[in-house]
């Protein structure tokens, strides 16, 4: 068995930033308008009105106070209240596939590993812009990577499920090197008219590139110690869009259903015990006692979430420093939230320190990856 290092990673972070005041503010006004047009509903009490956001319950609530997004303009603009993104001709990069290069390349730089050497590309995200050709082929040809690439969704643990699957080939032989990238168009599929998840979400692409210990610079990179991943069926976070839409009568209106749903309070209270469940019992298994882990990097959901996540798996309250949040600034950006604190944040740590990436999202999935500096 070879030993498995993450040799690089990268981020492309989408340049709009929508702070909460904007994005209040357009739903407010979004709010205010859909209640004056059902003015007669409501006042005939056939229809509720649209209550206003706040920022106060946003940053309370979540922690979040910005987010960034590929189009701020279509988002904020009452009358739209999603991106507006130019269509592209099949012959022009598709926009995931545009920015999984400039993560990708980020990462391959930093991680010193020659594109002759990634024998597959993995894109992993929690939706793809078309059902095919796979953006990772796309992403694949080009950087001028042989071998094969395929993408796959497990909506938040997209990224240690691929890191997963990437350790696994590597490991056995299977490829020398391989790379992820993990473009998260969320703005995409949020719903920006609903109070109760329109703060939660934002985009952003990051890349990794795992490769073979003796093909990366000695004291370079983490080695992967091991990975678990574990799936329990939820409807909790759910978005009925899909290919039979067009099947069935009436479902080709704008319906609710086909963006972001979830229930945020049960999916708070029943993750967080099968997250602590999953990290505890992993570190059990290798032998590494919670005590002796430097850094959690977790899904960057909620931060009360994450404070007891922390709390739970060390036995105290982490510090800044141990349990780095970047949801503060990028929002929840699915699949990519644990990646961008992990590479955010662990150029610091000394040789032989551990830590853990972990992701949990819809599924319900989690994914847990035992990291040592080298
Ligand atoms: N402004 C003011 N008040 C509000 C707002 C708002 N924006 N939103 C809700 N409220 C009100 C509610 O109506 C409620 O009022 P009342 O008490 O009168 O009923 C009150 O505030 C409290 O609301 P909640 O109970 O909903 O508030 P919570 O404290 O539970 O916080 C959270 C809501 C932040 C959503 C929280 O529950 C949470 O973070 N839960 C965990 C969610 C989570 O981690 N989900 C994972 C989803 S990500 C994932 O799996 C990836 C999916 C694929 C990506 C999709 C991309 C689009």
């Amino acid at each position: 068995m070879h030993e498995v290092v993450i040799a690089g990673t990268g981020i492309f972070t989408p340049p709009d930033i929508i702070t909460n005041a904007e994005l209040v503010a357009a739903y407010n006004a979004y709010a205010h308008r859909q209640n004056a047009l059902h003015g007669a509903a409501i006042e005939a009490g056939e229809r509720e009105p649209l209550q206003m956001s706040s920022e106060a319950f946003i940053e309370k609530a979540s922690g979040i106070l910005q987010r960034h997004v590929v189009d701020k303009v279509g988002i904020l603009d009452p009358g739209v209240m999603h991106p507006v993104l130019p269509e592209r001709p099949d012959e022009e990069l598709s926009l995931m596939a545009e920015i999984a290069l400039k993560a990708a390349d980020e990462a391959l730089t930093a991680s010193g590993v020659p594109v002759a050497s990634i024998d597959a590309v993995i894109c992993a995200a929690s939706n793809h812009e078309r059902a095919y050709p796979a953006i990772a082929i796309e992403v694949q040809r080009a950087i001028g990577a042989a071998g094969f690439a395929f993408d796959m969704n497990v909506a938040c643990s997209s990224a240690t499920f691929a890191i997963k699957l990437a350790a696994d080939m590597i490991a056995n032989g299977s490829a020398r090197a391989v790379l992820i990238v993990n473009p998260e168009i969320t703005s995409g599929h949020q719903e920006w008219r609903d109070r109760d998840c329109h703060f939660i979400f934002g985009d952003v692409c990051t890349a990794i590139v795992l490769a073979r210990g003796e093909d990366v610079a000695e004291g370079q990179g983490f080695t992967v110690l091991s990975t678990r991943c574990l799936t329990d069926f939820s409807n909790a976070i759910r978005n009925n869009n899909g290919f039979l839409r067009r099947t069935r009568e009436g479902h080709m209106a704008d319906r609710r259903d086909m963006q972001f749903m979830q229930e945020g309070r049960k999916v708070f209270k029943q993750v967080v015990p099968v997250v602590v469940d999953l990290i505890l019992g992993h570190l059990a298994d290798e032998g590494i006692a919670p005590g002796d882990l430097s850094r959690l990097w977790l899904h960057q959901a909620n931060k009360n979430m994450n404070d007891l996540i922390g709390a739970k798996v060390l036995g105290r309250e982490p510090s800044r420093e141990e349990q780095p949040n970047v949801l503060q600034d990028y929002a929840n950006t699915s699949s990519a939230g644990s990646i961008i604190a992990f590479s955010k944040f662990s150029d610091d740590l000394a040789p032989g320190s551990t830590g853990v990436i972990c992701s949990f999202g819809a599924g319900y999935s989690a994914g847990s990856v035992v990291v040592r500096k080298r």
